[in-house]
Order: structure tokens, then C-alpha cells, then sequence
């Protein structure tokens, strides 16, 4: 097939998992086009059947706001008719989905017809979508894609009570490439990091408030009263300021480390002990898997898609939103003990297991197919 890939090029969940897919669809023999404004951070290699299509948004003074969504149609309709694909798979509704039936609408004028598929990641429906100003377009947009799906089953009941939707929603869980993940490390980078005797803790995000940053300090602040521990946060976000003066006030600063956006999370998480995610909501919480792949329990909140992933008592531990006490319990529980921490590591690694590439992928190749075959009945 000739798929074409919408979504955002920056380190957020939705665009590392539609960047992955797009990169596993082309190793199967599919041609995958990525339209978006800047080249996805995970899509290092472009190859013969990956490609990158840019799409530009000309500056004019007159514009407070520029339209993206309209350059974005724009760019599909010509990408559409230069490169002949066959299916549109836009990820994260807002304006992706918008653009993309404002796409399909045109090239209809023309008698060209392209499905699209939407995949919801959660923002666009718990935090952003849901919003009364956005609303309405998200609603029509996923009522109006050919196939909708979600990461989480929890993101599907969020989605269907937030919005009046007509259309069905299939979930297809996130996935992790298992052999790409495991073991990316060596002992002398995490000698750069902590002591031997040192445990090292590590959250990953965009640092944004629903990540509760501030937890994930005061989570580590209860650990290192306990045992030596260092901390990784990975990212780089609006809560980074709040996170270092809270570290400064609770006088563990130089024990809390900042990595800012990386390239080389899967070694940072190779030498890593345990990943904290104390987040407010969560549809799925790509980062926990992407701790676990690698062999890292994970002590997170209970909310939204995560009880999915996470399996309490087993890749970890859950505990309420906010409850710091119970987090740092928990997490205490596993590093204490060098053989309990042993089973965590296996056991996440396990669970993690579930999520295996090659076992998702077939089914969003499953709904291409069917989509496909769908519209050419329509036609
Ligand atoms: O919140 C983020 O980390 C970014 C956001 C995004 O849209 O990129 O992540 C959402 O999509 C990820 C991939 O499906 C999920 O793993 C995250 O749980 C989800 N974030 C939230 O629901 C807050």
C-alpha cells in the first residue's frame, strides 16, 4: 500500500508512535510518505519507500494566526495526486483529522478518493479536544473519518462520553519495537551518571503540568532519604522551572539531574533502575512501556489508559493521583532488595513483551485493507 503518515514531528507520544509504525509499514513493503511541517526526531532514515514531505506555511502580516490546517490539506491533496496514495493515517485529531476530510473533500472534486484513518492519542480528546472552542470540528472530524481508532480502552469510553460520536471505534493499543529497546547500554555511560551504589531513577516527558513533575520530585525526595538514588528527567517542558526550584528546596538539586530532549532515551533507560509516571491522566503512557520494554519497573498513578500497561504488583506499581507516600512506598519496596528489584526488571519486561511491534502493526494493516475495500464499494 501507499500510506501516507500525518502527525506531530516533535518527541510528544503520538508522533514517536506514528513515526515508528510509519518506519515498521515500510520495512513490511509498504511506501509511507510523513507529511508534516518538520522531519519526524525518531525518522533518522529516509529511504526508497520512506519519504518526507514538508509542509510550509507562508508568513503573510496580515494573519495573527497562521493556517496550518490549510497549508496541511493543501500539501495532502498534491501529495495525494504526485505520489498516488492510497490511504491517509492522520494521528491526533486536532487539526490533523480537520485537515485531512477538508483533503478528501477536494481531490472528490476531481474523483480521486482517499480514506482516512484517525488515530485519537489523548490530549485531543481529554485535555484539548473536549475544549468548547475546539469541540464541534473534532467531533465532525472523527464522525467523518473512514475508520477512527484509539491507543487505549480507556481513551475509547473518554472519547465516547465527551463526544457525541456515530462512527466506530476500534482500539489498537501503542507498541514497542522489544529488540530495538532492550539492553541498549554499557556499564561505563552509567558510571557517567551515578555511583555503583547509587540507584538511578528516571522520568521522560515533555514536562507539561499533567505530567505532575513536581510529584515525580517529591516521589525521588522520599526515596534518596532511604537509599542513595540519583534522578534523570528527561525533556524539556513548561514544568522544568518549578521541578528545579522544588529540587533546590528540598536541598536534593545535585542530586537531580535535567537531560533535556533526547535522542538516546533507550540507553538513558538501559541504565535505569526504576521510571517513575505519577501523571494526572494518561490515555496510554507510551514512556512507561518504553521503560519497560527496557527492563524497568515502573511506579506510576492509576489513572486513564495507564492500569492497561502498567500491571500493579507485577512491571510495577500503582497508586492514586498525588499520592506521593504511596508512590515512594511502592518504589522502595522494588530497590530495596536487589532480587525483588531483579523480578520487577523481568517481569516488565514481560508485560512489555504484549506490546510487541510485530504483533500491533498487522492490525492497523488490517484496517487499511478493510478501509480500503470499504471506500472502493462506496465508490
Ligand atoms: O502527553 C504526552 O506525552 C504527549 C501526547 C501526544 O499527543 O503526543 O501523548 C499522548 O499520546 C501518547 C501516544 O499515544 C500516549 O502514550 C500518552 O499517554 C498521551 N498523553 C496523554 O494522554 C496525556
Amino acid at each position: 500500500m501507499n500510506i501516507g503518515i500525518v502527525c506531530y514531528p516533535t518527541f510528544g507520544g503520538s508522533g514517536v508512535v506514528a513515526t515508528e509504525l510509519g518506519i515498521e509499514l515500510s520495512k513490511r513493503g509498504h511506501e509511507v510518505h510523513f507529511i508534516t511541517y518538520k522531519q519526524p526526531v525518531r525518522l533518522e532514515l529516509l529511504g526508497n519507500n520512506v519519504h518526507f514531505h514538508e509542509v510550509n506555511v507562508p508568513q503573510y502580516p496580515l494573519f495573527h494566526y497562521q493556517p496550518y490546517e490549510l497549508a496541511l490539506s493543501s500539501k495532502l491533496v498534491d501529495m495525494v495526486k504526485l505520489h498516488g496514495i492510497d490511504i491517509l493515517h492522520v494521528h491526533y485529531a486536532i487539526p490533523h483529522a480537520y485537515a485531512a476530510y477538508m483533503a478528501k473533500k477536494m481531490l472528490m472534486e476531481e474523483n480521486i478518493y482517499v480514506p482516512i484513518v484517525t488515530t485519537l492519542h489523548g490530549t485531543d480528546i481529554t485535555l484539548v479536544g473536549s475544549h468548547p472552542f475546539y469541540k464541534p470540528a473534532v467531533t465532525f472530524s472523527i464522525n467523518k473519518s473512514d475508520a477512527v481508532t484509539c491507543v487505549s480502552e480507556s481513551l475509547k469510553e473518554d472519547t465516547l462520553r465527551l463526544f457525541d460520536i456515530k462512527n466506530d471505534i476500534q482500539v489498537v493499543t501503542n507498541f514497542i519495537d522489544i529488540d530495538k529497546e532492550r539492553h541498549a547500554f554499557t556499564d561505563c555511560q552509567r558510571a557517567m551518571m551515578a555511583r555503583d551504589n547509587e540507584k538511578i531513577i528516571t522520568h521522560v516527558s515533555n514536562l507539561r503540568k499533567v505530567k505532575r513533575i513536581t510529584d515525580v520530585i517529591q516521589v525521588f525526595f522520599r526515596i534518596q532519604k532511604e537509599i542513595p538514588a540519583r534522578l534523570m528527567l528527561v525533556g524539556e517542558g513548561p514544568e522544568k522551572e518549578n521541578a528545579e526550584n522544588l529540587a533546590d528546596q528540598l536541598g536534593i538539586g545535585p542530586k537531580v539531574v535535567f537531560l533535556g530532549n533526547s535522542n538516546e532515551v533507550d540507553r538513558i533507560l538501559g541504565y535505569s533502575d526504576l521510571f517513575l509516571l505519577p501523571s494526572e491522566t494518561e490515555s496510554f503512557g507510551l514512556a512507561a512501556l518504553e521503560a519497560m520494554a527496557a527492563g524497568v519497573p515502573v511506579i506510576s498513578s492509576n489513572s486513564g489508559g495507564i492500569p492497561e500497561v502498567n500491571k500493579h504488583g507485577y512491571s510495577g506499581f500503582l497508586s492514586n493521583v498525588g499520592d506521593v507516600d504511596d508512590m515512594a512506598k511502592h518504589a522502595l519496596t522494588i530497590l530495596k532488595d536487589q532480587k525483588t528489584l531483579d523480578k520487577f526488571k523481568h517481569q516488565a519486561e514481560m508485560q512489555a513483551s504484549q506490546f510487541d511491534i510485530h504483533k500491533i502493526v498487522p492490525q492497523y494493516e488490517a484496517i487499511y485493507e478493510e478501509t480500503l475495500s470499504k471506500c472502493m464499494l462506496l465508490k
